[in-house]
């Protein structure tokens, strides 16, 4: 069946990245430069945010040990501290701006779109994916994978959920675009490991950008409540050599020319 060609280009034993675990707390592992930043900027904001958390707690301690009516029986009678107030207003301020420095050219180099060696333009449909690999003009519709195809396609069983029936391929350490959008109502395109999510509007091309440094699957999900079958519209990105996207493209090309899916956003019902 030529469904299958493209697909069988991609090698089986591609690790799985991008993927959530049971129990599991932190974030996925980094596969672009802009998540490993993002990454490192929580950590740099939680450090900030417990120290002030403990201060605050200490600060609370003393009054309630010090101050309480039986140890402090004279309550003091003024009301204001010109030197207190400036300082918490001032340390705040100082705190923010440290805070800025560091996440504003983080949120620059996500929002400033790269030229691309790759553009995809992603559509959110009630409830499923549509791709166009718009240099190559072709595309193809992306479904969520019943339980019992799983295997079938090379998933495992706890990628249901995740794993869908085509994938998109692209290659690795190129500058990728997606052109994010939505057929009929608000949708939201992601992976976690890319540091990436794009709302995708119905009227509107909204972009974003990654450049993956890792073979592997990635998994994201719909992550803007859509309707009903919100949760069965997951992603699934493979991230694999030039050689091999070269290989995948070329049959791609041919299974699925002239099955382009473009969107008649005005028509959307
Ligand atoms: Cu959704």
């Amino acid at each position: 069946m030529a469904g299958a060609a493209a697909a069988q280009a991609v090698p089986a034993d591609l690790p799985v990245i991008g993927k959530p675990h049971q129990g599991g707390l932190g974030f996925q592992p980094w596969a672009t430069s802009l998540a490993h930043e993002l990454q490192w900027l929580d950590g740099f904001i939680l450090v900030i945010i417990t120290a002030i958390v403990i201060f605050v707690l200490g600060l609370i301690t003393v009054v309630i040990l010090r101050y309480n009516a039986k140890s402090n029986p004279k309550p003091a009678k003024f009301t204001h501290n010109t030197p207190v107030e400036v300082a918490w207003t001032l340390i705040p301020i100082l705190i923010l701006i440290v805070i800025g420095v560091y996440s504003l050219p983080a949120l620059f180099r996500q929002q400033v779109i790269p030229d691309a060696d790759v553009t995809v333009k992603v559509t959110g449909n009630q409830w499923y994916w549509s791709y166009e690999y718009v240099d190559s003009g072709f595309g193809f519709d992306s479904f969520l994978l019943p339980r019992e195809e799983l295997a079938s396609h090379g998933y495992a069983d706890d990628e249901y959920l995740l794993a869908t029936d085509t994938a998109v391929v692209l290659p690795v350490n190129k500058t990728i675009v997606m052109q994010v959008t939505g057929s009929d109502v608000i949708h939201s395109w992601t992976i976690p490991a890319f540091g990436v999510k794009q709302d995708g509007v119905p009227g509107r091309l909204a972009e974003l950008w990654f450049k993956a440094e890792k073979e592997g699957v990635y998994f994201g999900q719909c992550s803007e409540l859509c309707g009903k079958d919100h949760s069965y519209m997951p992603i699934t990105v493979k991230i694999v050599s030039q050689q091999v996207y070269d290989t995948w493209l070329a049959q791609a090309k041919a299974q699925y020319a002239g099955t382009e899916t473009p969107v008649d956003v005005a028509s959307a019902d």
